[in-house]
């Protein structure tokens, strides 16, 4: 079988695990945990009652007036997200998280260090288990959006496999929307012209191209099981970075960090308003002799708030700068910049921050750049 490189991650009812994790009473039963009036995800007991997410609460109560209904604690969420991110970083450092509980593993140019991926699969499973106390599913194929069909094929608690020799026989007879890019919109427009099954999808490449012009070629290539627009190769994935020449070489301390920290403020605004998150974030500086130093530090989430941002690049600057010698240059970059979902049902501490940025940048992109900002203070 040829290499499967690709592989999507997505934990089981994740909020609901934990729950039963964290509360050995609520194992094997069905749990529904609630926000803001609605389910936010229900255990697999649950979902055989036909609870759903997204469900308001009381309708969850009327087909399974059993369950336990609980509240969801985002703290522990974040938590057990961190500890399954620490199993996943033991296998590939190429981990794309799109949200909490699912994600992407490339583990391209892998293949001596994993001769059978199904197996290294099996021990990923096996592990997140064990260390973290909660099911994963796993895809493996050799694209994304094969890998997230897959995945969808393993659930719950199981492990699949789609290569280029089973993805007709595998893929071609599910609905449709088994693709991305197909909501209950586009599914209406296209059983309209009797298109129900992704083969149908294959024997239509004109008619999907003229009814939904770029958006249905897509989904064509899609269902040939090649990545598009919903689903980027890891080549594809840029870095955003700023860097500034000094007017004068110097060594000033407040001057270098006023530059950081507008630096700061441009690269991490860009990320933002890109809707991106980024895992790595690196510092450059350039001495009189033209010698560069880059210091870069690989984080576990990406920094929703400036001033964390500033603090972790001032953090590396005071770690290859000395603050004495005379620079003429520096520069701030951000790497691996993954899509970043913010989809919570909770209105947190988190969606505030989300709602500050928001503004911060409708409010440059109305009245300048200098209309708003943050000061600075210095402290070192
Ligand atoms: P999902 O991965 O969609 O669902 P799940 O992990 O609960 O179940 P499974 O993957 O086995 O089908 O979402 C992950 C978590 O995100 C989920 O546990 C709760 C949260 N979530 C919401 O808060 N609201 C929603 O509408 C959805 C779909 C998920
Ligand atoms: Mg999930």
């Amino acid at each position: 079988m040829s290499f499967l490189p690709i592989v999507h991650y997505d934990l089981d009812a994740f909020f609901a695990s934990v729950e039963q994790k964290l509360n050995p009473k609520l194992r094997g039963k069905p749990v529904i945990v609630c926000g803001k009036g609605v389910v936010s995800t229900a255990s697999y007991e649950a979902r055989k009652h036909g609870v759903k997410s997204g469900m308001p609460v009381f309708q969850a109560r009327i087909l399974c007036p059993e369950a336990y209904f609980v509240k969801g604690n985002f703290g522990e969420y974040q938590k057990h997200s961190h500890l399954v991110y620490q199993v996943l970083k033991n296998f590939t450092p190429f981990i794309e998280r799109s949200n909490l509980d699912e994600g992407f593993l490339d583990f391209t140019g892998f293949e001596e260090v994993y001769p059978d991926i199904i197996k290294a699969c099996r021990k990923i499973r096996q592990e997140i288990k064990n260390n973290v106390g909660i099911t994963v599913s796993l895809g493996i194929s050799y694209s994304r959006v094969l890998a997230k069909i897959a995945c969808g094929l393993a659930k719950p608690d199981g492990l699949f496999a789609i290569s280029p020799s089973n993805k007709d026989a595998i893929v071609n007879s599910k609905p449709i929307d088994i693709l991305p890019g197909i909501g209950p919109k586009t599914k209406v427009i296209l059983n309209k012209i009797n298109i129900y099954k992704v083969s149908d999808i294959l024997a239509s490449k004109e008619d999907l191209s003229k009814i939904l012009g770029k958006h249905g070629t897509n989904i064509y290539l899609s269902a040939l099981g090649q990545d598009n627009i919903w689903f980027k190769e890891r080549e594809e994935q840029k870095s955003i970075g700023r860097s500034t020449t000094f007017p004068k070489n110097t060594n000033n301390i407040d001057y270098v960090l006023t530059m950081l920290f507008e630096l700061c403020d441009e690269v991490f605004y860009e990320v933002v308003k890109n809707n991106l998150s980024f895992k790595s974030l690196a510092v450059t500086i350039r001495y009189t002799n033209f010698q560069d130093k880059e210091k870069c530090k690989t984080l576990f989430s990406s920094p929703s708030k400036l001033a964390h941002f500033y603090k972790i690049a001032r953090e590396l600057l005071f770690k290859i700068w000395d603050k004495k010698t005379v620079l003429r240059a520096v520069g701030v970059k951000t790497y691996n910049l993954t899509h970043s979902s913010n989809q919570s049902l909770f209105y947190n501490e988190q969606t505030r921050i989300n709602n500050v940025n928001k503004t911060i940048i409708s409010l440059r992109e109305k009245f300048g750049k200098n209309s708003i900002k943050y000061a600075l203070t210095q402290k070192y």
